[in-house]
């Protein structure tokens, strides 16, 4: 059994987690945020047999678009410009998605 953690947009959530459980997969949807945009986005845990990972992995590649956000980079190094902040586009997902190997699986 694997273990994927997907960290997706929030913007692409609710047809990911509609096809997702469609098609069989149980998921916990968990409210998270990025460390570098500091903005919202969502984690998937979902818990699944090794023969259907793939199955999993291409319908979150289907569902869960790249993005541009913009964000404000403060720069205090120039001389003169103390603090000045200028706007830097970053590209944004698809998805993350980390697999991990289940030790054991119990539901009581
Ligand atoms: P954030 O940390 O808010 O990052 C948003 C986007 O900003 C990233 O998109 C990346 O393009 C850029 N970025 C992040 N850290 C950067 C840095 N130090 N310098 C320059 N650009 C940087 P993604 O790579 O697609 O990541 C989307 C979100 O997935 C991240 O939001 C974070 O919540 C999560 N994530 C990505 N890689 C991760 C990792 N190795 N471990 C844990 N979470 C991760």
């Amino acid at each position: 059994m694997k273990l994927l953690i997907a960290i997706v947009q929030d913007e692409d959530l609710y047809g990911l987690r509609d096809d997702l459980t469609k098609e069989g997969f149980r998921i916990t949807k968990l409210s998270s945020t990025g460390g570098f945009l500091k903005s919202g986005n969502s984690t998937l845990i979902i818990g699944t047999e090794d023969d259907l990972v793939d199955k999993c992995l291409s319908i979150i590649k289907s569902d869960c678009k790249a993005r541009t956000a913009t964000q404000s980079v403060t720069n205090a190094n120039m001389p003169g410009a103390t603090y000045m902040s200028a706007p830097v586009d970053v590209m944004v997902g698809g998805a993350t998605i980390f697999i991990v190997d289940v030790y054991k699986y119990y539901k009581f």
